[in-house]
C-alpha cells in the first residue's frame, strides 16, 4: 500500500467511496490527474442525485443506491472517512486484492516537496476549536495557513489548490487517521481520549490505536495532556523522528518541556533556553476565549504546536485574542424567566457532555440522540448532584434512562418520544417547566444529532429557535 501503487494515477480505474464532501473533492482531484473515477454511495436521495449530476458533467461516473459491490476492474479505493472498515465493499476490495486509502492518504500523496508542513490536531474532543486557535496564531504570526481536515475543509483541495501556503492547522478524526498510514506531521496533539465512536471502531483500543497514528514520523514535537495518561502512552509507542520532543500541556505549573498556567499566565518551559530555569509568558489566560478550563487546556496545546514550529510568544497572545469559538459551544442563547438557556449540540458524546454539565448547577439537562456504543453510567454518576431534572429525547434516549434510573433515581426524567420538527420545541418546554429561576437548562446531548437532525448544528439552531419561541409565549 502507499505511494508505491497510488502515485501514478493516469488511467487507473479509482472507486471512490461516498459521494459527500470528501468523496467529491477526491473524485474531482483523481479524474483531474487522468484517473478514470467512479464514485459509489448507498444513498440515493434527491441532494446525491443533484450531486451526482454535477460529477458526471465532469465527466466521472457516479453509481447511487448500492454500497456494497465493487466496480469491476477498480485498481484502487478511495475511501471517505465515515465508512466502517467492516463495510461489505471493503471486503469486496480485500477479496480482490485492492487497496483501501482515505482522502487524507491521497492529499498527503499528493504534496510538492515544497509543501507547506501540517501541524496536526486530534481528541475525542476540542479538536475542531483548537485548530482554529491555532489557525489564528499562525495568522497573528505573518504566515500563510488554512484550517483544514475534518474541521470542514478537504485537505486534497489546498493541497491541489492555487494559494501556496507556509503551514497548514490540520484537524484529523480518527475515522480520517485509520485511513491515512503515510501521513508524517511536523508536530502534532492529541488533545484528550475517551470512548467514543466505538461502533465504527469496535474497541476503545482500536480507537486509540488509529488516534495514535497521528504521532508517527513527527519531527518536532508531540503534544499530549497531562491530565490524560492515555495521550502520554501513545506518544511513548509512537515511531517518531530522531529528536523529536514529548511536549505535555497542564492546566497547573509546568515542569520542564510543559506548556502550562502560573498566576493566570499561560507559560512555556519547553521551547526557551534552559528549560530548567526559564519558562516564557505567552498570554493571560483572560486571553482565551471562552476561558473554561477545557478551553484553556485547547489554548496550550495550540500555543505548543505554534512554538514547535517556531511562532514568537506576542503571536500565541494576538492570535488567541482574536479568536472567535463557533456556534453550538456552551453559547449562551438567552434567558427566560431568570433561567439561562445555553447550546452546547457540539457535545455528541459523554466527555464533551461531562464537561458542560460541570460547569453549570443547578442544571436542566436535554440529551439523547445516538449514542454510538457509548454507555452513560459514569457520566450520570459524576452529574447526578447537579441535575434539577432530565428531558430525554432520540433514538438512543432509553440507554441514558436506564443510567439516570441506577445513578440519580431521584431526578425527575421526562422522555420525550416524539421525533417530529416540534420535538426541540417540546423539550425545550418540558425543561422549562423543571427550572427555577437561577438554574440553566443545558442542551448537551451526549449523542450525535442524525437520528433528528442533519448534523449537530441543525439541532443548535432548533434549540436556539424554541428558546426564543419559549421567550415569546412568556413575553
Ligand atoms: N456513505 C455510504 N455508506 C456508508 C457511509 C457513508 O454510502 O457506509 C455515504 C453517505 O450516503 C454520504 C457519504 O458517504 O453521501 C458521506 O461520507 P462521510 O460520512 O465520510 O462524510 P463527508 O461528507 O465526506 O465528510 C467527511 C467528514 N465526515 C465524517 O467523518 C463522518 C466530515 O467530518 C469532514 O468535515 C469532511 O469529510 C471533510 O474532511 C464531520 C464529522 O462529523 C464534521 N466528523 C466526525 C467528528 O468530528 O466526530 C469524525
Amino acid at each position: 500500500m502507499g505511494s508505491r501503487q497510488v502515485t501514478a494515477w493516469h488511467g487507473k480505474n479509482i472507486t471512490v467511496a461516498g459521494l459527500g464532501v470528501s468523496g467529491i473533492s477526491a473524485a474531482r482531484a483523481l479524474a483531474g490527474l487522468g484517473a478514470v473515477v467512479t464514485v459509489v454511495d448507498g444513498g440515493d436521495s434527491e441532494g446525491h442525485r443533484a450531486r451526482a449530476a454535477e460529477l458526471e458533467a465532469a465527466g466521472i461516473s457516479v453509481r447511487l443506491g448500492d454500497a456494497q459491490t465493487l466496480p469491476e476492474g477498480t485498481d484502487l479505493v478511495v475511501t471517505s472517512p465515515g465508512w466502517k472498515p467492516d463495510s461489505p465493499l471493503f471486503a469486496a476490495a480485500a477479496a480482490a486484492g485492492v487497496d483501501v486509502v482515505g482522502d487524507v492518504e491521497i492529499a498527503w500523496l499528493l504534496r510538492g516537496p515544497d509543501a507547506a508542513p501540517w501541524l496536526a490536531i486530534t481528541g475525542t474532543n476540542g479538536k475542531t476549536t483548537t485548530t482554529q486557535m491555532l489557525a489564528s496564531i499562525l495568522r497573528a504570526a505573518g504566515l500563510r495557513t488554512a484550517a483544514v481536515g475534518n474541521i470542514g475543509t478537504p485537505i486534497i483541495d489546498v493541497v491541489l489548490g492555487e494559494e501556496q501556503y507556509d503551514v497548514l492547522a490540520v484537524e484529523l478524526s480518527s475515522y480520517q487517521l485509520h485511513w491515512a498510514p503515510s501521513v508524517r506531521p511536523h508536530s502534532a496533539a492529541v488533545l484528550n481520549l475517551a470512548p467514543d465512536h466505538l461502533d465504527w471502531h469496535g474497541s476503545m483500543e482500536a480507537y486509540a490505536a488509529d488516534k495514535g497514528r497521528i504521532y508517527e514520523g513527527n519531527t518536532v514535537a508531540c503534544v499530549y495532556n497531562s491530565a490524560d495518561k492515555a495521550t502520554e502512552d501513545l506518544v511513548v509507542e509512537a515511531d517518531v523522528e530522531e529528536g523529536c520532543r514529548a511536549i505535555g500541556f497542564t492546566l497547573g505549573a509546568p515542569g520542564p518541556s510543559m506548556f502550562g498556567v502560573v498566576d493566570g499566565i499561560l507559560v512555556d518551559r519547553a521551547f526557551v533556553e534552559n528549560r530548567q530555569k526559564n519558562a516564557q509568558e505567552l498570554a493571560e489566560v483572560a486571553d482565551v476565549n471562552p476561558p473554561a478550563p477545557h478551553n484553556i487546556a485547547n489554548a496550550l496545546a495550540a500555543a505548543a504546536l505554534a512554538r514547535a514550529f517556531g511562532v514568537e510568544p506576542r503571536a500565541v497572545r494576538d492570535g488567541l485574542r482574536d479568536f472567535r469559538p463557533d456556534a453550538h459551544r456552551v453559547s449562551h442563547v438567552d434567558e427566560v424567566g431568570g433561567v439561562t438557556y445555553v447550546d452546547d449540540s457540539k457535545a455528541t458524546n459523554t466527555h464533551a457532555a461531562e464537561a458542560s454539565l460541570a460547569a453549570f448547577e443547578p442544571v436542566v439537562w436535554i440529551a439523547g440522540g445516538l449514542a454510538k456504543g457509548a454507555t452513560f453510567d459514569e457520566l450520570v454518576q459524576k452529574a447526578a448532584k447537579r441535575l434539577r431534572g432530565v428531558v430525554l429525547m432520540g433514538a438512543d434516549r432509553a440507554l441514558i434512562a436506564e443510567a439516570l434510573a441506577r445513578h440519580a433515581p431521584e431526578v425527575p426524567v421526562v422522555d420525550l418520544a416524539r421525533t417530529d420538527t416540534g420535538a426541540m420545541l417540546a423539550a425545550v418546554r418540558e425543561a422549562a417547566g423543571l427550572a427555577e429561576p437561577g438554574d440553566t437548562v443545558l442542551l448537551a446531548p451526549a449523542c450525535a444529532s442524525m437520528d433528528m437532525f442533519a448534523n449537530y448544528s441543525k439541532r443548535g439552531d432548533a434549540f436556539a429557535d424554541a428558546v426564543r419561541e419559549l421567550a415569546a409565549e412568556q413575553a
